[in-house]
């Protein structure tokens, strides 16, 4: 039997801090793991090398002997803000403290707590987004929600202005109920049709190497002329297939403090206030990826150097 009922975990999910918490097996199925080498064999991880690490379909090399994991959701949903001339737009989730912090400090005590109650140390593992995991298909197999054809996942209540993390443990956990993996999008093609550079080149299929969120955050280059000439006005991140998703349009603003832009720079970057800005600046808050270099490169209007320089 285990030591822990669901309330238990749930009670104490929600005292640190999550708005959500879903328990499942510590095993990825084989039709995301199928999905997931689709998708690397064909290049749509773009630059993004670390993709690449099968570990992220195996949990248990992360964390041996791993029997269970545990999903937590961070609802951050944020004013919808008008794209400005002046400054760019900061997509909603990087608007206040970095979440990965957020989320790794909540982690250690909710680890602490399992340990405690266990008698045990070394049972579990923490992961938000860095770790190689496959954490949306852990979250779908946990019950929180479905795939939406924009690849997020669609929280049962919150829609997709979600933030994930979890821990992998040891123990046995109580699991919740497996959610029908069946689609909630429908006949729905929002996101794909409002998409400003084609990125998701079909139902729950993104390619990155055209995404406005790689080039934006992820990338270390300046970004290529073709997609800065689709940029509407994002200067960090992109949130356009989440806006128009029908899922999100009648959940409520989020009110954790910590992710709420007064926490961080806020919802706009002009060029003005990057150039006030030191590299320090940027500590604790999720543009600290991007840089300062990278986000003058964001909101510049040139079109990046040529690769050879310019000479023929
Ligand atoms: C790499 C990455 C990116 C890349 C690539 C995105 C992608 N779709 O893979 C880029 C840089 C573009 C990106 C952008 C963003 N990201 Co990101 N990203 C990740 C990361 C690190 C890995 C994602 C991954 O595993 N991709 C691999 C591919 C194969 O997965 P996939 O595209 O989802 O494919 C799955 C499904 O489509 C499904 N599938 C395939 N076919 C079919 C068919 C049917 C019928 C069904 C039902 C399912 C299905 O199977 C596949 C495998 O599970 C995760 C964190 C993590 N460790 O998991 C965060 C994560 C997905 N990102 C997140 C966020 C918030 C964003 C942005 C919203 C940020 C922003 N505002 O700019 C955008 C959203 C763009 C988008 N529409 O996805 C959150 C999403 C939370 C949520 N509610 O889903 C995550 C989970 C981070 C976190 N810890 O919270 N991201
Ligand atoms: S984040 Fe923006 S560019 Fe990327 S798939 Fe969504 S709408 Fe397209
Ligand atoms: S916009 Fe429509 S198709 Fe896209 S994820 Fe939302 S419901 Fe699904």
């Amino acid at each position: 039997m285990s030591l822990f009922t669901f309330d238990d975990l749930k009670k104490q999910a929600l005292l640190l801090g999550w708005d959500d918490v879903g328990v499942t097996a510590a095993c990825i199925p084989e039709e995301d793991i199928a999905a997931y080498r689709d998708w690397i064999s064909q290049g749509h991880h773009a630059q993004l090398a670390y993709m690449e690490k099968e570990l992220r379909c195996y949990p248990e090399q992360l964390l041996p002997g791993a029997k269970t994991a545990v999903l937590f959701v961070s609802y951050y949903k944020q004013e919808r803000v008008p794209f400005s001339p002046e400054a760019g737009v900061v997509a909603s989730y990087a608007r206040g403290r970095d979440y990965h912090n957020v989320h790794r400090s909540r982690l250690k005590k909710m680890i602490r707590w399992l340990e405690e109650r266990a008698g045990e140390t070394g049972i579990a593992k923490g992961f938000s987004d860095s770790t190689p995991i496959l954490e949306k298909a852990l979250a779908v197999q946990a019950g929180l929600g479905w795939f939406g054809k924009n690849t997020l996942l669609i929280h049962r209540r919150f829609g997709t202005f979600t933030l994930l993390s979890g821990l992998l443990t040891t123990l046995e956990l109580p699991f919740t109920t497996l959610a029908a993996r069946l689609p909630r999008c429908g006949t729905c093609t929002r996101c794909l049709d409002a998409c400003p550079t084609q990125a998701l080149i079909s139902p729950y299929q993104l390619d990155a190497n055209r995404c406005l969120s790689n080039h934006l955050i992820e990338s270390k280059e300046p970004l290529p002329a073709s997609i800065r000439d689709k940029n509407p006005g994002y200067a960090f991140g992109c949130d356009i297939c989440q806006d128009v998703c029908p899922h999100n349009q009648r959940t409520p603003l989020s009110l954790c403090e910590e992710l709420s832009p007064s926490s961080g720079l806020g919802a706009y970057l002009s060029v003005e206030k990057l150039e006030t800005l030191l590299p320090d600046d940027l500590n604790g808050t999720p543009l600290k990826r991007r840089g300062i270099e990278g986000l003058r490169h964001n909101l510049s209007e040139e079109a990046p150097p040529l690769p050879n320089g310019g000479r023929a």
